[in-house]
């Protein structure tokens, strides 16, 4: 069993919806239980152009599934929410990412964990840090010392509302 941390992101075709309905899909995730949610985030879009805000999110499920079959589930929920990729860090309907695996360090052509870019993104870290605030990443440094050097420009907590989650924080 490993205790699988998993970003959200969507900020087209109305985000929140996105988000909802991609919690009820991670709840109905094969050998899996969706265990918390973090609260919803608006935030500001990392990446080119000028893109809408983003709604961001992330839960905890445990699961039975290897991380290629957690990826497989994953990028299957974005492809029901018409995922297309137009441009690389380009807006997205739904951006499922696997964060942290455990102390699982995983570098593969189709998988890097922990996601390569989590220690820089305040809509990842606020996130984890409502369902885990004293969690260790692998490499031994606390998330309350990223949080510490992490602005939340950009960043608003939104009230949680719709999610399936036993427990919602
Ligand atoms: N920016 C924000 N604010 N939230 C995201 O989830 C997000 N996801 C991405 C890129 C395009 C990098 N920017 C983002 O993949």
């Amino acid at each position: 069993m490993t205790h699988a941390y998993i970003g959200l992101g969507s900020n087209l075709d109305n985000p929140g919806a996105h988000i909802t309905r991609a919690l009820d899909e991670l709840a109905k995730l094969p050998l899996s239980q969706l265990i918390a949610c973090s609260a919803r985030y608006s935030s500001r879009a990392v990446g080119p152009g000028d893109q809408p805000d983003y709604i961001n999110a992330v839960t905890l499920i445990n699961t039975e599934l290897t991380p290629l079959q957690l990826l497989d589930e994953l990028q299957a929920i974005e492809q029901m929410h018409q995922r297309v990729r137009i441009e690389h860090w380009g807006p997205r309907t739904l951006d499922l990412d696997i964060l942290l695996l455990d102390n699982q360090i995983i570098t593969n052509k189709r998988l890097q964990v922990p996601h390569p870019f989590m220690a820089q993104r305040n809509f990842v870290l606020y996130p984890l840090a409502d369902i885990t605030p004293n969690l260790i990443l692998p490499c031994g440094t606390p998330l309350s010392e990223l949080l510490a050097n992490s602005s939340h420009d950009g960043l608003e907590r939104l009230k949680n509302e719709g999610a399936s989650c036993e427990r919602n924080v």
